[in-house]
């Protein structure tokens, strides 16, 4: 599944260097969800319960999908060394050893989030509530993780260097906006931020290290901007669904 590429007619020139191509991925955090709208408005305190119960239950299934995507990226890598550092992303989502209290899980975390806001377990593991765009959109990551080169898939990951943030706004915003939404249901969020930083650090070295042609860069950065269009895109559906 080749990404769209931006028409470029400069991929002769010589590759950036690591520290200029860092940069230019950097620079796509212009376009991470953080900005959309209604994620703005969400944490601006905007919302209504039931906006915010359509926002829990549709990114659950973007959750669920994140260990399937990422146990699709294990299968296609070759080194050991980036296999054992790969599957601590699945065990942070499904949690590990007895899967009690913080070995649950993140997609655990996610579901008292769900009853956090008002959304019974049995019903948000329904799915009955997720729209087609975000199941569209969450199917094409797992799809692309499947199939893209496995220095590739990790590239797609690297839309975490701007997830820190925005799980801090929440944690900032949400405590006042929604003083109805038990306060251990943002347990979630304050778990990812150490764990995304973690996450940049290898997905930054395998990908600075796999693209060194200006040409690869270029595609490094339109898979970069794929992901963001999925982020982006589940927020459309999203914003449109709880109208
Ligand atoms: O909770 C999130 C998460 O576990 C991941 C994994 C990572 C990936 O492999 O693509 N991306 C990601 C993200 C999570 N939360 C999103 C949010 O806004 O809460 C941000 C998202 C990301 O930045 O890609």
């Amino acid at each position: 599944m080749d990404i769209a590429r931006t028409l470029r007619t400069d991929d002769h020139l010589p590759a950036w260097t690591p520290a200029e191509f860092e940069d230019q991925l950097r620079n796509k955090g212009r376009a991470y969800h953080i900005h959309h709208p209604f994620n703005v408005r969400m944490n601006a305190g905007g919302c209504t319960p039931d906006e915010i119960r359509c926002w829990v239950a549709n990114r659950f299934y973007y959750q669920i999908c994140i260990p399937r995507k990422d146990a699709a990226i294990l299968a296609n890598m070759p080194d050991r060394e980036h296999r054992r550092k790969w599957i601590d992303r699945i065990l942070d989502h499904d949690g590990h050893g007895d899967h009690q209290g913080s070995a649950a899980g993140g997609i655990e975390a996610w579901t008292r989030l769900g009853e956090a806001v008002g959304i019974p377990r049995d019903e948000l593991w329904s799915l009955q509530g997720v729209v087609p765009g975000v199941r569209f959109a969450c199917d094409a990551y797992v799809n692309f993780a499947a199939r893209a080169p496995w220095q590739e898939a990790v590239c797609s990951s690297l839309t975490e260097m701007f997830a820190p943030q925005i799980h801090k706004d929440r944690l900032a915003t949400w405590p006042t906006h929604y003083p109805w939404i038990e306060a251990e249901g943002l347990a979630y969020f304050r778990s990812r931020i150490p764990l995304a930083s973690r996450d940049v650090e290898h997905g930054l070295q395998v990908t600075l290290h796999h693209f060194t042609t200006r040409a690869g860069q270029h595609h490094a950065l339109d898979i970069l901007q794929f992901k963001l269009d999925i982020l982006w895109t589940m927020l459309d559906a999203i914003e449109r669904a709880a109208q």
